[in-house]
């Protein structure tokens, strides 16, 4: 046994350095860079600064408090040095390799600051990866003469910023390249960012309309409101949103993934908590179901991993297709898929996006879900009544006004990005914490972006990639729910906590996401 232990433990030793060797390999540049910190120098003499030229791009979805980035760039950049000019990409990282630009000025800021969307430039999802994609990228930067280029994304569009800080580095480009934290889903924090920008609003959107639909079903008492809420991958908005509104049932798809649950065993609870809940008198209540839960399942996981695979490089799937695709999946897999309804079916075959992913938020969950409850209620004899109702909440929480918090989060992450420009910084990610804290209290730092990185399988290949954050079932925001939602599900505890507040008591108008609290 000991000598086994001990195989086990070298090996993982080699494995670590292997890894890590790849690691160090891919970003020979940019790989254990320090941390940096700001520090304000008091009685410090005038600097004489020179212009900077930066460029800047949304990539991925949309997130509140985009436009307020733009801003504290900008405004910190122009009080670095007045003449420092300002160039948004347009519609993505498309416009990098396209050199599609709009020069972001003071005038055409004033109607953007504090609102919502991304339509200053607008947003895309284009990787940027071949060869040619990474030279159209260094000729856009010499056109540009650019001091640095800002990229405002999650987690795949700031493993591209660390790919092209390492690139234009190996290319002798002296352009930096500065990454800032941004998408609704949640799922990019780690130990050195506490949460991405654009979480906070978008949940307390989707609060608002959960408190009014669960307002709706204790008033009417007829129907089962079943609501899938955005999150590509991590359960993260499901679980601050429950910790918010106390529905009757949230699922975790995390928690489905390591208790291995089946499609057919989370119908089977749900159809319990009917049953109790029918015993009471009830007829009625609220469904929450994380839009990235079908990857959690573990018989769909195992069906999404090979169509991934099989789809890597097929677009607009035809009918042929389909059927050679269906002989190529595995027995387990071709059963899954043959058990699901054909719309779900054609929903898991639509194109991928260009970073491997498959579209979640276009696969109907929430009507799996109910149908899939329909079936064990019937099987059951099931003689109470389940009127059930799908809602699907997501693009309505990604343009919000931005709340407070990520107002003033996105214009000081803005600011960082420029001084990490300016202090000459390339393969940084902008961050501040620890933002439990007053505004004051917040610290300014450069993250160098390799250190979030680890390899991972993506369209069937091993790339570099920052570690997406799940929902940690040891943490205390999965804890409180686990402790409360007994008492969620059967009483009716529901909250409802009206819209956004912008004016009024701090308490409520910054009040932080409470997973965050
Ligand atoms: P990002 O990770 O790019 O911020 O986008 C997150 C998200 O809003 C997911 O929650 C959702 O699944 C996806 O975008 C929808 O993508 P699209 O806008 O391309 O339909």
């Amino acid at each position: 046994l000991a000598q086994i232990l001990q195989n086990l433990a070298s090996l993982q030793l080699e494995k670590k350095k292997v890894k890590e060797t790849s690691l160090k390999e891919i970003f020979p540049h940019t790989y254990a860079m320090p941390i940096v910190t700001c520090v304000t120098q008091k009685n410090a003499a005038p600097v004489q600064r020179k212009p900077l030229r930066v460029g800047v791009v949304f990539s991925g979805g949309q997130a509140s408090g985009g436009h307020n980035v733009i801003a504290g760039l900008f405004d910190a950049l122009t009080s670095l040095c007045s003449k420092s000019r300002l160039f948004g990409f347009l519609e993505g990282p498309g416009g990098i390799l396209k050199n599609e630009t709009k020069e972001i000025t003071k005038e055409l800021l004033t109607s953007y600051r504090n609102q919502g969307g991304f339509d200053l430039i607008g947003s895309g999802r284009t990787k940027i990866e071949t060869k040619e994609q990474l030279a159209a990228s260094i000729e856009t930067m010499k056109h540009l003469s650019l001091d640095g280029l800002v990229i405002i994304g999650g987690d795949d569009s700031n493993t591209n910023a660390a790919i092209l800080a390492e690139y234009f580095l190996a290319h002798g480009l002296s352009t930096k390249v500065i990454g800032v934290p941004k998408t609704i889903d949640g799922d990019l924090q780690n130990e050195f960012i506490d949460i991405s920008f654009g979480f906070d609003t978008a949940c307390k959107v989707y609060n608002e309309m959960i408190g009014n639909i669960a307002q709706d079903a204790l008033s009417a008492k007829k129907y089962y409101h079943f609501i899938k809420l955005m999150g590509r991958s991590a359960s993260h908005i499901a679980l601050e949103c429950a910790l918010t509104t106390h529905p009757n049932i949230t699922l975790i798809g995390e928690e489905i993934a390591a208790k291995n649950k089946t499609l057919l065993s989370i119908g089977e609870e749900i159809a319990d908590s009917i049953q109790a809940r029918t015993a009471q008198g009830k007829n009625y209540g609220v469904v929450l179901i994380p839009e990235g839960l079908i990857e959690f399942i573990p018989e769909m996981k195992l069906l999404i991993q090979e169509l991934n695979r099989l789809l890597a490089d097929i677009k607009n799937i035809s009918l042929t297709q389909r059927s050679e695709i269906e002989k190529k999946l595995s027995t387990a897999s071709v059963q899954c898929f043959r058990s699901l309804p054909e719309k779900i079916q054609t929903q898991l075959l639509l194109d991928r996006d260009p970073h491997g992913n498959v579209q979640v938020s276009q696969i109907e969950t929430e009507k799996l879900l109910i149908d899939t409850v329909q079936m064990i209620l019937k099987k059951r004899n099931f003689s109470g009544k389940f009127h059930a109702l799908q809602h699907f909440f997501g693009y309505e929480g990604r343009c919000s006004l931005p709340s407070n918090f990520d107002a003033k989060y996105c214009y000081a992450l803005g600011h960082v990005a420029a001084l990490l420009i300016e202090g000459g910084f390339t393969g940084y990610m902008s961050t501040l914490s620890p933002l439990t804290k007053p505004i004051e209290e917040w610290e300014p730092k450069g993250i160098p972006l390799t250190s979030m990185i680890i390899l991972e399988e993506r369209k069937g290949i091993m790339k570099p990639v920052i570690k997406k954050a799940l929902v940690d079932l040891s943490k205390k925001p999965f804890v409180s729910f686990m402790k409360n939602r007994k008492k969620w599900e059967i009483e009716d505890c529901y909250v409802n906590p009206g819209p956004i507040q912008f004016f009024g008591e701090k308490e409520i108008t910054d009040i932080i996401p409470i997973s965050l609290m």
